[in-house]
């Protein structure tokens, strides 16, 4: 078993495995998700200097953050929804850390979102991909590939038109299947959330955080490079900070390919 880490680390030295970071930049311009008015919204993130060598502190430089645990790429714990709310260990401090390794299966839908941004993943979709690649395994990060990523501007991202946001997601069917069917840790997406940008409206509202939650599995959302894995053969690790009792967090995602 030491052995396998000797091989890891000399494939990574050696650039036989590489590392492709999975995270949007974290800053004032990130977009965060909106909700209908009636609903509290998530604030941007702001930082504001401690010092930066100055009279403030002359010889180090910090910052104080304050921001939505749900900013950015990020990781949502299963407490974040009410159908996950008693759950054993659904915190982000309380999750066993294992539980953020996994391999990533990458669907890649991002030819049929390029046509129709509100594109929901089916069954269909699912069980197609596993016919190529084999069966989702136990414990995957289960990765929507889209593209959405590549909308680089701000309301491009969050497409909000008089109806309010049209983004990709998942049909309520494919998230029962990979959640109840499949023993995947969570999925993970481009866009700004786990649902589509319509799923308020849909039944059950935000059908994906209502199954995955509810079944005690995790999100991962506005992931970027996902077009830089393979369907499968990616490890992937998203450890979200330890907050205490902590909905969800910001989180670096590293995957780990073969060059
Ligand atoms: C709260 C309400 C609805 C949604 C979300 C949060 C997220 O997408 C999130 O960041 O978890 S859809
Ligand atoms: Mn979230």
């Amino acid at each position: 078993m030491v052995n396998i880490l000797m091989q890891l680390m000399e494939a990574l030295r050696s650039g036989r495995l590489k590392v492709v970071d999975l995270t949007q930049p974290l800053g004032p311009e990130t977009p965060v998700i909106t909700l209908p008015p009636m609903f509290a919204s998530s604030p941007p993130l702001s930082i504001e200097v401690i010092s930066r060598y100055d009279d403030q502190g002359p010889a180090w430089y910090w910052n104080t953050l304050h921001l939505g645990e749900h900013t950015g790429t990020h990781f949502d714990a299963p407490v974040h929804w009410i159908t996950g709310k008693d759950l054993p260990n659904n915190t982000c401090d309380t999750i066993p850390a294992h539980r953020f390794i996994g391999p990533a299966c990458v669907i890649d839908v991002s030819r049929e979102v390029a046509s129709f941004p509100d594109f929901l993943l089916t069954p269909e979709h699912i069980l197609a991909w596993e016919a190529h690649h084999g069966r989702i395994p136990a414990g995957s990060w289960v990765l929507l590939r889209t593209d959405w990523s590549k909308r680089a501007d701000p309301e491009a991202f969050l497409n909000i038109d008089e109806d309010g946001p049209h983004s990709p997601g998942f049909h309520k069917s494919a998230s029962e299947l990979l959640a109840y069917e499949r023993d995947i840790l969570g999925v993970g997406v481009e866009t700004v959330g786990t649902d589509a940008g319509q799923a308020g409206k849909f039944d059950p509202p935000f059908p994906n955080h209502t199954i995955m939650h509810g079944a005690g599995k995790f999100g991962l959302a506005s992931l970027c490079n996902l077009d830089q894995l393979p369907p499968t053969g990616a490890l992937v690790i998203a450890a979200p900070l330890k907050i205490v009792e902590g909905s969800g967090s910001p989180v670096r995602v590293l995957a780990i390919v073969p060059a």
